[in-house]
């Protein structure tokens, strides 16, 4: 079996997961409800259909003893068509290449009872040597999923109850949000950050757009998540090219997911950071003041000096994956020196006598707005 080394990236490799992005849009023009469905509400993000109807595959899946590894090639998925999904890996001359993977009906996965394939998982396919005409990616068959050691996930929109994993294996969460146009959402900031707690993920908070904001305003606003919760809170202006290079220096050598609603600039200053007009960028609309979904799958991209960067399609809502009712507050870490002060040890911080948190946020050592999430959030929790 051989085993995936991420090598020194040529810029072909990235020019190839540029023109799959491209014709995908293409097909994704002619083929809507087929090949993808809009989940959820009218705003939310493009999902592949592929990564929903795989999920209720599982049933299908066999155990990993079965597999014959020598016959197979390990990788990592990059990228998505909506139909198979761009499996990065090395050939038997060490240099990067691309395959373009199917997924059987029968598929060992490491990951029970969530996505079957997502952007960022390493997986082992069987290579189909005979294929790969001049110009067209070779094809493979992924036989088996490997176990995430990270993820950005969310209740899926699609199924209830299901989890459904925007990328994996990634080392950072940038939480990106526009000072203005769209203004930034602090709940969506407050839910982003229970979502990197359960991955496993180092969350930087990024507000972008400060060109059309009072920047003292923004970061007397974030006081808390800088001084309360030690998150890095980034400023940037793509357009004028300001906090760029404090960012870049963060992501260096890492692996990173861009995420955020729709017309912040996830792909602008992804674009930025990879030194390359990668990505797609649409102006917001200027009636409902949001983006226009320009991204529509989640993408990995390798950075100059090591690392990836990924750009996934903007969100609007974030239902909260696997948190029960009595542990939300154990994620809010500006609760953590009041909670064991509360006279009720099972208190949930909302209508108990005697609460330390309540106390802690009207004396403002709490800050009000993290409170109105936390409750916000527990509200709709089963
Ligand atoms: N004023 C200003 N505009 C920006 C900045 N960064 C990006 N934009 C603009 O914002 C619009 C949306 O940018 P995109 O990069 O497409 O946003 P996105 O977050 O990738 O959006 P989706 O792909 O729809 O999720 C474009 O018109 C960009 O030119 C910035 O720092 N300042
Ligand atoms: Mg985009
Ligand atoms: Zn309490």
């Amino acid at each position: 079996m051989k085993k995936y080394k991420p090598q020194n990236h040529l810029s072909k490799s990235r020019r190839a997961a540029k023109s799959w992005q491209k014709e995908s849009s293409v097909k994704r023009v002619g083929e809507r409800g087929r090949d993808e469905r809009r989940l959820h509400d009218e705003d939310d993000a493009f999902v592949p259909l592929s990564a929903v109807s795989m999920t209720l595959r599982l049933k299908n899946i066999q155990h990993k003893e079965h597999l014959d590894t020598a016959a197979l090639t390990e990788g990592k998925v990059v990228n998505s068509t909506g139909r198979s999904w761009i499996v990065e890996y090395c050939n038997d001359d060490n240099l990067t290449m691309q395959c373009d993977c199917v997924t059987p009906r029968s598929i060992v996965t490491e990951n029970p009872d969530s996505t079957l394939v997502a952007v960022g998982d390493v997986v082992m396919f069987k290579l189909d040597d005979s294929s790969g005409e001049i110009e067209a990616l070779p094809t493979g068959v992924i036989a088996l999923v490997q176990e995430r050691k990270s993820k950005l996930a969310r209740l899926s929109a699609g199924s209830a109850g299901m989890e459904q994993v925007i990328v994996s294996n990634i080392d950072h969460l940038v939480i990106l949000m526009a000072a203005a146009d769209p203004f930034y959402n602090r709940r969506l900031i407050d839910r982003y950050l229970i979502a990197a707690e359960q991955g496993g993920l180092e969350p930087i908070i990024c507000i972008n757009k400060i060109d059309l904001m009072n920047e003292k305003f923004v970061r007397e606003d974030l006081t808390t998540y800088t001084k309360q919760l030690s998150i890095p809170v980034v400023i940037t202006s793509a357009v004028k090219g300001k906090g760029v290079v404090e960012l870049s220096s963060m992501l260096a050598g890492k692996t990173t997911v861009f995420s955020g609603p729709s017309g912040v600039g996830k792909s602008t200053l992804v674009n930025i950071l990879l030194g390359e007009e990668l990505q797609d960028v649409t102006e917001v609309s200027r009636k409902t003041q949001r983006g226009l979904h320009t991204t529509t799958f989640s993408v990995l991209f390798p950075l100059p000096n090591g690392g990836y960067i990924a750009d996934t399609p903007g969100i609007r809502e974030f239902g909260m994956w696997d948190v029960a009712k009595d542990e939300l507050a154990f994620y809010f870490h500006d609760f953590d020196a009041y909670r064991l002060n509360c006279r009720y040890p099972m208190c949930t911080h909302t209508h108990e006598p005697e609460c330390a948190v309540k106390a802690a946020v009207a004396q403002g050592l709490i800050d009000e707005q993290r409170y109105q999430s936390y409750v916000s959030i527990l509200e709709t929790l089963e």
